[in-house]
């Protein structure tokens, strides 16, 4: 697994990277201020290429794998606060000890689009993780021992990433991007760091990222949970809890946590035909609304329920019926077509 290894700093006017390693002896060699080409020694050629094409071009956001002469690597995860001065974390595998994870596929961001059921417009996104086809077979997630860490870091960028172009190409600043975090990046002390070098990075609206919990996600923790919640809200980050009505969702959660918004379990949805689930499902849209709160019916798959969920009160709907996750340019090509139902 890898955990945060500490913090860097970009300061181009003078080009200097500052790196900060916290309780990590075994990565100590990294502290200090570094000069880019004297940095550039501990690392093999083509990662020294790579951070600095990443902080000399200025693009909006950095992830840079760095490979270390010895063989272990960190990653290197932020965006620029302003043209010139970067931040962020640093990840790597926690122990020397730890045998050295063989790399695996590079993920490929997906966004399915969120529609909003009172006019059929595209509301947002939820940016989802897919493994490339290998040997024309889908690359199971289970298959690696991929870390969970690095992959909500990796959604967090490419899913501000993709609000960045909607705003420079389509003029689209009204648009939200939900990612998924898990326990493990609510503990994690990098987070809320990480998500404020994004959000300022890119300069984003209040509102436009959200992030969806599950109610699991912070039963481990539920007071650090709400802690970083409030911490999040407090910086313009939406909160949706994920798969409402299954599990172990409770009302306790829902009265201490400051979320927006809802997202209702597809096992519940799917069931929306059934007297009894209808009644559920009217009631937890009611409930919501006076709550404050958006509501989301996710996993549609069949047209003909859009009308029926309106009805219910449901404010969005996500599922196969209206689009299956798409890459980057084919979503902005949905977003800029798009217009209404
Ligand atoms: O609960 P959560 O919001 O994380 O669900 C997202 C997952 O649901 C993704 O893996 C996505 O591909 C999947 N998904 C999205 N729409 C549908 C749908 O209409 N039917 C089913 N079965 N899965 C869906
Ligand atoms: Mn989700």
């Amino acid at each position: 697994m890898k955990s945060t290894l500490g913090e860097w700093r970009w300061i181009g006017a003078v080009k200097r990277l500052d790196l900060t390693i916290e309780n990590q002896r075994d990565y100590a060699v990294l502290d200090g201020q570094w000069d880019l080409n004297d940095f550039g020694v501990l690392l093999d050629g083509l990662s020294a290429r790579r951070v600095d094409e990443s902080l000399q071009n200025g693009k909006s956001s950095v992830t840079c794998e760095l490979c270390l002469a010895d063989g272990r690597n960190v990653q290197m995860i932020g965006a620029f606060t302003d043209p010139r001065n970067a931040s962020g974390v640093l990840l790597g595998d926690a122990s020397l000890d730890e045998p050295v994870e063989e790399p695996g596929p590079e993920l490929v961001p997906v966004f399915q689009p969120i529609i909003s059921l009172s006019d059929g417009r595209v509301a947002g996104f939820e940016a989802l993780a897919r493994w490339p086809i290998a040997a024309g077979e889908e690359v199971s997630t289970t298959q690696y021992r991929f870390d969970d860490k690095a992959l909500a870091s990796s959604m967090l960028i490419h899913g501000c990433d993709a609000l960045s172009v909607w705003r420079d190409t389509l003029g689209r600043d009204d648009i939200f991007m939900h990612v998924n975090l898990t326990a493990r990046d609510l503990a994690d002390t990098g987070l809320v760091d990480l998500v404020q070098a994004l959000i300022s990075g890119h300069g984003l609206s209040n509102g436009q990222l959200r992030l969806e919990l599950t109610e699991q996600a912070a039963l481990r923790n539920a007071a650090r949970a709400v802690d970083v919640a409030r911490e999040l809200q407090d910086m313009g980050v939406g909160l949706v809890l994920d798969d409402f009505g299954t599990g172990h969702s409770s009302f306790m959660w829902l009265a201490n946590l400051p979320a927006g918004s809802l997202k209702i379990d597809q096992d519940l949805i799917a069931l929306y035909e059934n007297p009894r689930v209808r009644t559920i499902l009217e009631a937890l849209t009611l409930m919501a609304r006076r709550l404050g709160m958006k509501t989301t019916a996710e996993g549609v798959e069949k047209a003909e329920m859009l009308p029926r969920l309106r009805e219910m009160g449901f404010d969005y709907a996500q599922g196969f019926a209206l689009q299956r996750p798409m890459q980057l340019e084919t979503a902005t090509d949905y977003l800029q077509k798009r217009v209404t139902a």
